[in-house]
């Protein structure tokens, strides 16, 4: 009898002791087991008085159920522990704001570009498109530049190697193209990519130009003036002084350079003029009946002036703190 209490007792403790289950299942097998303390007690029976088997038979089947109920007992608490653990290891914060998915937006050059033809389009102007790779004749000959011309020299325009084509340098390929296949009176604009052999602080091998044309039987430097004052006040969203210079480009006679007035003096921002006789002539209208005026200017100078900002390189540099303030 007083071997089944001491068992028992160190059985408890160890049961209360076991931090994991597998310790767990070892005091079972210590205690518990076929070869156990408390079935070796059981079979040392025969050894007592017959007089004291019952009651100390009783008392071992007695220890027998409490021990068992102890670990399973203990075996639960362990378990609910582990889960426990867990819960709190794994915890998800459900009311965490969401990550979200932002909103992309038109790059400001693009901006620029829609709106210059969406103004344009509503006093009667067509979208032109054109190939960025072209010939000689369309970039330069039919648009009177002559063949010494520094233009055309290798260090300013992209030429493709073994191929007798370059890469446009303004738009007016476009323009060209357009007359050929449609009859004055005309009235278009034409936007993208054009590409000088220029890199510096302000000028990028590649920017976008927007250029216009118009070609009826008497369009007049009045007209020119009177479409561009219309657009700059549209563009900027409040009226604009503007003052032309004279200038000269092959392609007009007479030309232009326009500029706007700015907090602190005049700033450029397009070259224009009465599209030249042979101009006309190279494309089969007749220089006699017909006149026309053209314009061109940079859509990224337009954007900087618009926005006020003062780098042309970072349009190029796809940096989304600035990007974003364009959204
Ligand atoms: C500039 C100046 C200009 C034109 C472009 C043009 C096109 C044809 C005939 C005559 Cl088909 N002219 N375009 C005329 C004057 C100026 O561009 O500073 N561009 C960035």
């Amino acid at each position: 009898m007083h071997d089944v209490a001491n068992l028992v007792q160190r059985a408890t403790a160890e049961i209360a002791a076991a931090r994991d289950v597998k310790t767990l299942e070892a005091a079972r097998t210590r205690f518990l087991g076929r070869k156990g303390e408390l079935t070796a007690l059981l079979k040392s029976l025969g050894t007592l008085p017959e007089a004291d088997r019952p009651a100390a038979g009783e008392a071992i089947n007695d220890a027998k159920t409490r021990l068992h109920a102890a670990i399973e007992h203990r075996r639960t608490a362990l378990e609910q522990e582990r889960i426990d653990a867990r819960l709190s290891a794994e915890r998800v914060d459900v009311t965490l704001p969401g990550r979200g998915q932002r909103h992309g937006g038109l790059h400001p050059v693009t901006q620029t570009l829609e709106l210059v033809e969406d103004l344009f389009t509503q006093i009667g102007f067509a979208i032109a498109d054109g190939p960025e790779i072209e010939n000689d004749y369309y970039n330069f000959e039919a648009l009177n530049i002559p063949a010494q011309h520094p233009a055309r020299a290798m260090h300013d325009t992209f030429y493709l190697r073994d191929h007798p084509l370059l890469l446009r340098t303004h738009t007016s390929n476009v323009q060209i193209r357009y007359m050929q296949h449609h009859p004055p009176p005309l009235r278009i604009i034409s936007t993208g990519r054009v590409y000088r052999c220029d890199s510096d602080m302000t000028h990028t091998p590649m920017f976008h130009q927007i250029e216009g044309l118009v070609v009826d039987e008497d369009s007049s430097f009045a007209d020119l003036k009177g479409v561009l004052e219309d657009f700059v006040a549209h563009f900027f969203g409040r009226p604009v002084e503007l003052r032309f210079r004279p200038s000269y480009f092959p392609f007009t006679e007479p030309s232009a350079e326009v500029d706007i007035r700015g907090e602190s003096g005049w700033l450029e921002i397009l070259g224009c003029g009465m599209v030249h006789p042979r101009v006309l002539e190279n494309v089969g209208i007749d220089s006699e009946r017909f006149t026309g005026f053209a314009f061109g200017m940079g859509a990224e100078r337009l954007a900087m002036l618009k926005y006020g900002i003062n780098d042309l390189r970072i349009f190029f540099e796809n940096d989304l703190r600035f990007l974003r303030q364009f959204g």
